[in-house]
């Protein structure tokens, strides 16, 4: 199931009420605290069984970040745009990793959920991905809790990875195991799945950071509203900052709009601007760019301008939100 669109759009924190679901496998597991236990094995020197009080005993960290589902990897050109901003809590991986200690050949950290299942035609799986040992002693959070409450068995309770540089996919739920080694884990949802090839690049790589996007959400799509002056707005959001976003209304020229500064934490970034809308029917278009210098494409890829339609009326009521 996926739900996008939130209901509270203007909300800076999506409410965990409105965050998709994304499962790929079977029923979801429901786990019971006292005896999950996650284990930490491969390349270390102490293999680790850490059940919840020991993880709740470790160093504490608190972020805010996108949570972006990156679309259906069988398509995964296609724009879906189903994405929130959470409150996460947990603790860094990185200070399971110093309890287990590292040896050095290791390279790769594999994060297993205890979720498995059938997925395109394969069956007997597990939930499986992996990144690169820097990135993800830099980045993940082994998190517990979402927006201040505990996870929901749905978003993966009692613990989940997130990685808030990345797409959703590499954010294991249910997280079970965690297995460091030399190389990449040949699987479903690591090597064959969940990669694609980036427009100018010939080898595909896999989904990891996210893409620079933004979603309009100011005004709702679809619905007509007052003609006159409008707010414009919505969020954009990238790996890296996001640096301008521009508006365009109709066939008008892209003009840029006011965006906040993303701050310390990997959260989106609001922009708005105001614009005179004219009686009728209206394309409203939106386009970041980031600090790498990456901008939506305007057609044909997942990040694709978004684009709204509404039809400005005369003699409506304002009711400016
Ligand atoms: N164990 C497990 N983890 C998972 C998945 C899954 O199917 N199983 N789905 C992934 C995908 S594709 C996304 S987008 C996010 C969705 O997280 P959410 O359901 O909490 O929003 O979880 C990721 N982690
Ligand atoms: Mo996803």
């Amino acid at each position: 199931m996926i739900r996008t669109d939130p209901r509270t759009p203007d909300l800076f924190i999506t409410p965990v009420d409105e965050v998709f679901i994304r499962n790929h496998l079977g029923p979801h597991p429901r786990l019971d605290p006292e005896t999950w236990s996650l284990t930490v094995e491969g390349l270390v020197e102490r293999p680790l069984r850490l059940d919840f009080p020991a993880i709740q005993g470790l160093p504490q960290v608190h972020f805010t970040a996108v949570h972006e589902c990156f679309g259906n990897p069988l398509r995964p050109h296609v724009p879906t745009r189903a994405v929130t901003n959470l409150e996460w809590a947990g603790i860094p991986l990185a200070a399971v990793l110093e309890l287990a200690g590292l040896r050095p050949q290791a390279q790769h950290v594999w994060l297993e959920g205890a979720d498995s299942g059938d997925f395109a035609g394969e069956s007997g799986l597990n939930y499986l991905k992996d990144l690169p040992l820097d990135q993800a002693s830099a980045d993940v959070v082994l998190a517990h809790t979402m927006n201040g409450e505990p996870l929901r068995p749905d978003h993966g309770y009692p613990l989940r990875a997130v990685a808030p540089r990345m797409f959703g996919t590499n954010s294991v739920k249910w997280l079970s195991r965690i297995v460091l080694a030399a190389d990449r884990p040949d699987h479903l949802f690591t090597t064959r799945l969940y990669t694609r090839v980036l427009p100018g690049e010939s080898q595909a790589r896999p989904v990891r950071e996210k893409d620079v996007s933004s979603k309009l959400l100011t005004p709702d799509d679809g619905r007509p509203i007052p003609a006159g002056s409008r707010e414009l707005a919505g969020y954009a959001w990238s790996s890296t900052e996001v640096t301008s976003v521009e508006i365009a209304v109709d066939d008008a020229d892209w003009q840029p709009a006011v965006l906040d500064r993303r701050g310390p934490d990997l959260a989106w970034q609001r922009f708005r601007l105001r614009y005179d809308l004219a009686p009728g029917p209206h394309r409203i278009r939106c386009r970041a760019t980031d600090s790498a210098g990456r901008v939506q494409p305007l057609t044909g890829d997942r990040n694709a301008v978004h684009e709204i339609h509404v039809v400005a009326e005369t003699g409506m009521r304002p009711a400016e939100r």
